[in-house]
């Protein structure tokens, strides 16, 4: 399928307005968002129960569902707004949800989505969203069929879902989109090991960030021990790195952030400025865009972390732009007193050959832990 038909017939079942958070098995069609000419609104929200959120109040001011596009991962932000609000024994608000599949059972993948992978039917089942899964050998016609049923729960008040298979969208227009940063953030992540303290913990988003942290640290120094990678649980990485640091007061903790996943539960910001621990430092790379999963634009490319950490009330905040102010970071990440946060604006590129952990999450998570043994 290609992703300028699907928001066709999208279009066509009576849909105006299309909200999400991009995804890798839907990178096709994420790019199909940003060049497909119709009528529809898209949306990048800033996690998937906010795109949810969204498609109660158009419906309320419309009366036509919206779509959602998310990972499965993304299942769990849904759940308390659909469950409690757009449910049938609540208010009864439509919405067709387009679901990519990673983790699919018997298709190998990474840890994180394993379990997620197993449950997925489980939980629209759980949800009462009746469901339909495609792939690559899903027809044009079977397509058009499953959208005329999803329609048919649409018209009654009803949610639907389609859970999309890796492989199922073919490449089409390409999206590309630059956001003139000069810093790269693999060498800007390789910097930051040297500059960190080795006796200080660090705690790093889900995503490439990680995957480059890792390589970066095992070529440096011959491990990666001083760090916790939140390979799922996308925007948790800050309250991770809050609950070492609260524990380790006499240790730096240095949470090393996504723009994108420090979007997605931005309430962590005034939440750790509050608890004012002197030894926190949240790190953001900030590339305005979800690189990891295709780099769509985050839809709040503007915002600045800096000035968001500034009105939340973190002692420290500062901008980083080029190679000079990334020197100057050493001086001020070990001379102040936290909790700082420093914001580093980063291009858009990636390694293609960029590796992925190879030891299970267990034995990466003990051992990190063996350093407070
Ligand atoms: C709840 C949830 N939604 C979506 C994803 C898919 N996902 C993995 S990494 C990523 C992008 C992260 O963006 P950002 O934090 O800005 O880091 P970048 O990849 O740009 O370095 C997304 C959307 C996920 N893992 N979890």
């Amino acid at each position: 399928m290609k992703a300028d038909k699907l928001l066709n017939q999208i279009e066509n079942i009576g849909i105006k307005v299309i909200a999400g958070v991009p995804d890798s098995t839907l990178k096709q069609f994420c790019d199909g968002l940003q060049t497909h000419k119709g009528a529809l609104k898209h949306y990048v929200t800033a996690n998937e129960g906010a795109a949810v959120g969204l498609a109660v109040g158009a419906f309320l001011a419309s009366g036509s569902p919206a779509c959602i596009y998310m990972q499965n991962s993304g299942i769990g932000n849904i759940v308390n707004p659909l469950a409690s609000l757009a449910n049938d024994d609540v208010y009864g608000i439509p919405m067709l949800f387009i679901v990519g599949w990673r983790g699919e059972p018997g298709v190998k993948d990474e840890p994180q989505h394993v379990f997620q992978g197993k449950i997925t039917c489980k939980l629209f089942d759980t949800l009462d969203v009746p469901y339909s899964v495609v792939d690559k050998n899903t027809t044009d016609e079977q397509w058009q069929e499953i959208l005329t049923l999803a329609k048919t729960y649409l018209d009654k008040n009803l949610q639907f879902a389609i859970i999309v298979k890796k492989g199922t969208f073919e490449p089409d227009k390409e999206f590309v989109w630059k956001n003139g940063n000069t810093l790269n953030r693999e060498t800007v992540l390789g910097k930051l090991l040297q500059i960190i303290p080795r006796e200080a913990y660090i705690v790093s988003t889900t995503g490439k960030i990680s995957r480059e942290l890792y390589e970066q640290s095992n070529a440096q120094f011959g491990n990666h021990d001083n760090i916790f990678m939140t390979v799922g649980g996308m925007g948790h990485a800050s309250m991770i790195a809050f609950g070492v640091a609260q524990e380790k007061k006499d240790k730096t903790i240095v949470c090393i952030d996504g723009d994108g996943a420090a979007l997605m539960h931005m309430g962590a910001l005034p939440f750790i400025a509050s608890q004012a621990l002197e030894n926190f430092r949240h790190i953001v790379i900030n590339n305005q865009a979800h690189e990891s999963v295709g780099a769509m634009p985050t839809g709040c490319q503007e915002t600045s972390f800096a000035e968001v950490a500034k009105a939340a009330g973190y002692a420290y905040t500062e901008r980083i732009t080029d190679e000079e102010g990334l020197k100057q970071l050493e001086n001020k990440l070990a001379g102040i007193k936290g909790p700082a946060l420093y914001e580093i604006m980063v291009s858009l590129d990636s390694r293609k050959d960029l590796g992925r952990p190879k030891e299970t999450a267990k034995e990466n998570r003990d051992a990190f832990m063996k350093n407070f043994a």
